[in-house]
């Protein structure tokens, strides 16, 4: 306790943003404001000094070649996995699939897992409130398979009632697949109590971790879930790769999603045998010097903790939450009690669209649209929310700056 006080003591927020080179750039003549890093993180010099070395001392493809810098090239693709275990807490790195990003794994999961134990009269329970990429999968899936797909209902302030979810688990569900914290409402969701309510009904529980693991520490055993998937570059790491943890018991039984090399064990052209997993589920060449920018990434918020990186973005939140709050004709959209990363707003006087493009003039980068979440905005009867979202090298200041352009919007727009 002692020294983690001492540590709390010794980070100097406003030293973070150096190691960021983009937040030195200026936009229309402003300083940037970066408020969009739930949509796309930026990324630490560390990041970017370890996708450039991978190039340019260590690049070859992996697995294949018996040669010096293929060795190294699958070393350094292969200590990802590791890294990526225990920044999770999973019981092996052979349980860590290394794929293009959450979407892909959701992917995966309902496609591989889904097309297993899904029957006609099935039923998957996924929430109102979940991303098209924890949507659509599982409505493919459904359609092939005859199973139902179900969406649990939030609440008005976006906290889940854990009532509502439990009267929609029947002996139909087998599979409940929410996120961690979600995209829009910023609502964290109570993945333990939902990972027990899918096994006492012999379901498993998938988390897409998207907006979760860059937030908050992550123990997938202490979560008790099946499932857990995010992608690289909202945790300040390079796009185009992401991972998928899956309880060792079920990966072995899922077949493969996609066909082709470095997945198989033996090839005839009548048939083929499959390598067991994670390589069952990584067909082809992989993002290898991305998967040594996801490594550098871990590294980095490690270094910082992510218990200190919570604390420090729940002070931004509430901050926030106050400082846009008081802005008259701003309507906060979530505000279930520990929400985390992420507030969205509308405005009486502008849409968000509007919303977004007058703040960027100030500097200010901010999301406006559905995000991604069409049946939620339906559900709020929103055509659209405007948002903005924390990492770690914001402060409060930022939302000084985006409290004073958005009373410009409200000049502008009166
Ligand atoms: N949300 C946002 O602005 P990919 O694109 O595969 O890296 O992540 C998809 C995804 C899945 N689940 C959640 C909860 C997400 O937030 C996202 C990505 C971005 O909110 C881009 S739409």
């Amino acid at each position: 306790m002692e020294s983690q006080h001492v540590m709390e003591q010794i980070i100097d927020w406003r030293n973070i943003r150096d190691d960021f080179p983009i937040l030195r750039r200026q936009v229309h003549g402003k300083p940037l404001t970066y408020l969009d890093s739930a949509a796309s993180a930026q990324k630490p010099q560390m990041v970017i000094d370890a996708v450039s070395d991978a190039y340019s001392q260590h690049y070859s493809n992996v697995h294949r070649g018996i040669h010096q810098l293929s060795e190294e090239a699958t070393d350094r693709f292969e200590a990802t996995r590791a890294k990526i275990a225990h920044f999770i807490n999973a019981p092996s790195a052979d349980e860590i699939v290394l794929t293009q990003g959450a979407t892909m794994s959701l992917n995966i999961i309902a496609h591989s897992y889904g097309g297993l134990v899904l029957k006609e009269g099935d039923e998957v329970l996924i929430s109102i409130a979940d991303h098209h990429a924890n949507i659509v999968p599982w409505q493919m899936i459904c359609k092939q398979t005859g199973a139902t797909l179900k969406a649990a209902p939030v609440e008005p302030d976006g906290h889940i009632d854990m009532d509502k979810i439990s009267d929609m688990v029947t002996d139909k569900t087998r599979i409940i697949a929410m996120p961690h914290v979600s995209n829009v409402l910023g609502t964290v969701y109570d993945i333990k109590a939902l990972s027990e309510l899918a096994h006492a009904h012999d379901a498993v529980m998938v988390v897409d971790g998207c907006q979760g693991a860059v937030h908050m520490p992550v123990d997938v055993q202490a979560l008790g879930c099946d499932f857990y998937v995010f992608s690289a570059h909202k945790l300040y790491g390079p796009s185009g790769i992401g991972m998928m943890w899956g309880r060792k018991e079920l990966l072995v039984d899922m077949p493969p999603f996609i066909g082709g090399g470095s997945m198989i064990d033996r090839v005839t052209i009548e048939q083929s045998t499959y390598a067991d997993p994670p390589e069952r589920f990584e067909a082809g060449t992989p993002p290898i010097a991305e998967a040594i920018g996801f490594a550098a990434a871990i590294d980095y918020v490690d270094a910082i903790g992510m218990d200190q990186i919570r604390n420090h973005e729940h002070d931004l939140i509430t901050y926030a939450h106050q400082k846009l709050s008081a802005i008259d004709g701003v309507r906060l959209i979530g505000t279930a009690p520990g929400k985390s990363g992420v507030i969205s707003f509308v405005m009486d006087c502008a849409h968000p669209h509007d919303i977004s493009t007058i703040v960027d003039r100030a500097g200010v980068a901010i999301r406006a649209g559905h995000h991604c979440a069409q049946p939620l905005h339906d559900y709020l009867d929103l055509p659209a929310t405007a948002r903005a979202s924390v990492g770690i090298y914001n402060t409060r200041q930022d939302f000084d700056i985006l409290a004073e352009a958005l009373e410009k919007v409200k000049v502008i727009f009166a």
